[in-house]
C-alpha cells in the first residue's frame, strides 16, 4: 500500500501542479502547440508569439518553461552562482595548454633535419625499433627545435607531396630537442624514447615514394616551415648537412664514418641533441664533433637532388622492388 500510495502521489503531483498554470479558460483559442500558428505557443489558453523568435520544434510542454526559467536564474542569486560553477567546472574539463606563453613553430625556429623515405631492405630497417623491417611503419620525419626556447608544436602538420599525414597534438618542443613521427609501428610496440627527443606516429602512413617526392612542414597557420623535394637517392635517410643548421640535406651515410643509415632522435653521428650536435665555441664543429670518434674527413660530395622527381605516393610500392642495399 505504502508503493501504490506513493505511485499515486508522484503520478497527480505534477498534474495538479501544472494543470491550474496550462488550464484554458472557455475562450480559449489553443490547447497546445499544435493550435497556433508559426513562431507562436500556446500560453494560457492563447497563442502568444515566440519571445525568443525562433521557430524550431518545441514541445509544448517546454515552453513555458523557456519562457520562464531566465528570470527565474537572474532573480535567484544561488542559480546563477551554480550556472558559473558549472561554467567554471566544464572549462577545467578542457585540455589545458602546456605551453601557452611559447612562441609557435615556424620556419624561423623549427627545421627538417632528417627525412626517411626510402628504407633500407633487412633488419637495417627496423628504424622504429619494433624488431620489424617495415617499408612504411619504419619512414620518418625528425624535426628539431633550432631555437634557444620551447615552442609550440601544437597544429604543425606533415604532408607528403599531396596530403597531410600527421597533425601534432597539444605539445612543446623544448630548445634543440627532436620531435620524430614515424610512419607506423607493430601493435603493442613501444615507440623509441630516448635523451633528447621524443616520438610519434603518423595518423597516417607517410607513403614516401622511394624513388623520389616530396616532404612538407606546415605551421599551424598554415605558413610553410619546409618543403622539401628529393630525387632518386640509397636505401638510407636524408639529413640537414650539418645537422639543425645545415641548408642541403645529404645521404645520412655521409656525414659519418663508419657510415649509418639513419639517426631517428640523435645527431646523425648519434649523440643526443641537445649536447651533440651543436657546439657554441664553433658553430662549424659538428662535422668535427662526428670526426673525432672516427679521425675521418669525409669529402665526398653531396648527392644532388633530382628536382624532376615524380610525386607519387602509389610509386611506394613499386619502388620497393627496386630497393637494394645500395651503401
Ligand atoms: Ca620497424
Ligand atoms: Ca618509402
Ligand atoms: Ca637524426
Amino acid at each position: 500500500m505504502t508503493y501504490r500510495a506513493t505511485a499515486n502521489l508522484l503520478f497527480f503531483l505534477p498534474i495538479t501542479l501544472i494543470a491550474p498554470a496550462c488550464q484554458p479558460t472557455m475562450d480559449s483559442e489553443c490547447q497546445s502547440l499544435r493550435d497556433c500558428p508559426d513562431g507562436q505557443f500556446c500560453r494560457l489558453g492563447e497563442c502568444a508569439d515566440r519571445s525568443d523568435g525562433s521557430s524550431g520544434d518545441i514541445s509544448p510542454l517546454s515552453v513555458p518553461d523557456v519562457g520562464e526559467a531566465p528570470s527565474e536564474l537572474a532573480a535567484n542569486p544561488d542559480a546563477a552562482t551554480f550556472a558559473d560553477a558549472s561554467d567554471e567546472e566544464f572549462a577545467d574539463d578542457k585540455p589545458s595548454h602546456p605551453c601557452p606563453e611559447a612562441p609557435v613553430a615556424d620556419r624561423h625556429n623549427l627545421v627538417l633535419n632528417e627525412l626517411l623515405a626510402k628504407v633500407p631492405m633487412g633488419p637495417d630497417g627496423d628504424a622504429n625499433g619494433d624488431g620489424v623491417r617495415h617499408f612504411h611503419d619504419d619512414e620518418f620525419v625528425e624535426l628539431v627545435n633550432k631555437s634557444d626556447e620551447t615552442i609550440d608544436m601544437t597544429g604543425v602538420e606533415i604532408r607528403n607531396d599531396s596530403h597531410v599525414r600527421f597533425t601534432f597534438p597539444s605539445f612543446c618542443l623544448k630548445p634543440l630537442h627532436a620531435a620524430v613521427v614515424f610512419g607506423g609501428i607493430e601493435p603493442g610496440a613501444d615507440l623509441p624514447d630516448g635523451e633528447g627527443y621524443d616520438s610519434f606516429v603518423a595518423d597516417t602512413r607517410f607513403a614516401y615514394a622511394d624513388g623520389g617526392g616530396r616532404a612538407v612542414i606546415t605551421a599551424a597557420n598554415g605558413d610553410s616551415i619546409a618543403d622539401f623535394t628529393y630525387g632518386s637517392h640509397p636505401a638510407q635517410s636524408l639529413n640537414l648537412d650539418r645537422d639543425i643548421h645545415g641548408d642541403t640535406y645529404v645521404s645520412h651515410g655521409e656525414l659519418t664514418d663508419p657510415q649509418t643509415l639513419f639517426s631517428p632522435g640523435t645527431c646523425a653521428n648519434g649523440a643526443p641533441f641537445p649536447t651533440g650536435c651543436v657546439d657554441d665555441e664553433s658553430p662549424d664543429s659538428q662535422s668535427d664533433a662526428a670526426s673525432d670518434e672516427s679521425d675521418e674527413s669525409d669529402e665526398s660530395e653531396p648527392n644532388e637532388e633530382d628536382e624532376d622527381a615524380e610525386d607519387s605516393d602509389d610509386s611506394a610500392e613499386n619502388d620497393e622492388s627496386d630497393e637494394a642495399n645500395t651503401t
